[in-house]
């Protein structure tokens, strides 16, 4: 299916797009972006970045049953910093979330907003209530981190973004227990004079299919009137994903829409979840000019299929 807007297949932005906003928040909130997403107990859960007016972000859940209509938000903050944790001095932003087999919980990777930067810290929980924080990972900067959903080679896998002499490039780390990370290596970099050439950095968690592991990743430019924002894609080897089997040369979804070039960011669309339907439907969540939480659909299929024809 072609998509009238960018002329490429794949991807439809909803039309009642932006599905949540501040103005719907049960409480004060200046922004809603960037959710993590799972599907629990037969419904979509986000665990949404929200804002405060002080600049600083905790995570709030809302829930429908469609995914689309009829959200459902916590009254008050679901997941917050707290004095407790030094690196959590900022806020905390930007989760992924994936079930973890070993653990039998969902693992959310998110930026913890220290004095010294921000770090990837992890956190456990089985129903969203109660959270087990396991600590920053990596020391900062680092951004745009989810663990894979299960060991591989008797590894937990971690995809992450650190910034390093200034170079924002996609890194795989292996930990045998969580706790302990090494084996560091560039997974995907930026790419010298492309679309996404300033940084890129991981979306939702990587998304497991016959074909290999599916990554929708964000990749920036530097414009003269800002970042831009756009989303690409790549296919990692299923048994070795430490090898980058497609990438896409271009980028398949951009902002175009008003609620994407008109808010705190513009021009920023940035996924940070998916869902995957039974029926091959991939609804990706994205944040929009920093401002808002969007929606964009996909057929599994496709995608792999274009992965396979376009992907250098
Ligand atoms: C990144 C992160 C995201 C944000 C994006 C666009 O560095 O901080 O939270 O959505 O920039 O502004």
């Amino acid at each position: 299916m072609i998509n009238e807007e960018t002329n490429l297949p794949l991807f439809r932005k909803y039309e009642h797009n932006p599905i949540l906003t501040p103005a719907q928040w049960p409480y004060p909130a200046a922004s809603v972006f960037n959710p993590g997403a799972v599907k629990h107990n037969g419904e979509v859960l986000l665990l949404v970045r929200v804002e405060d007016n002080r600049g600083f972000s905790h995570l709030t859940l809302a829930k429908s049953k469609d995914g689309k209509t009829n959200w459902e938000i916590s009254p008050s903050p679901t997941f917050q910093s707290s004095p407790r944790y030094h690196e959590e001095r900022w806020g905390i932003e930007d989760p992924r979330i994936v079930w973890l087999e070993e653990k039998n919980a969902y693992a959310i990777t998110y930026v913890s907003f220290s004095i010294g930067g921000p770090l990837v810290s992890l956190a456990l929980t089985k129903d969203f209530v109660n959270f087990r924080r396991m600590g920053p990972l990596v020391p900062p900067e680092d951004k745009d981190a989810s663990l894979f959903p299960r060991m591989i080679k008797n590894r937990f896998l971690l995809i992450h973004r650190p910034i390093i002499r200034g170079e924002a490039h996609i890194w795989l780390s292996f930990s045998p227990d969580l706790v302990h990370w090494g084996e560091h290596q560039i997974l995907m970099p930026a790419r010298q004079g492309w679309w996404d050439q300033d940084k890129v950095g991981l979306g939702p968690p990587p998304i497991e299919t016959p074909e290999g592991w599916l990554l929708i990743y964000h990749g920036v430019r530097r414009t003269a009137s800002g970042n831009l924002y756009r989303v690409g894609m790549a296919l990692l080897d299923l048994e070795e994903p430490w090898k980058v089997v497609r990438r896409t040369p271009g980028w398949v979804l951009a902002p175009s829409k008003v609620y994407e070039q008109i808010g705190f960011v513009p021009g920023v669309v940035f996924p940070t979840g998916a869902v995957l339907e039974e029926d091959g439907e991939l609804k990706l969540y994205y944040g929009a000019a920093d401002n808002y939480v969007a929606l964009a659909t996909a057929n599994i299929n496709e995608l792999l299929e274009y992965l396979k024809k376009h992907g250098g």
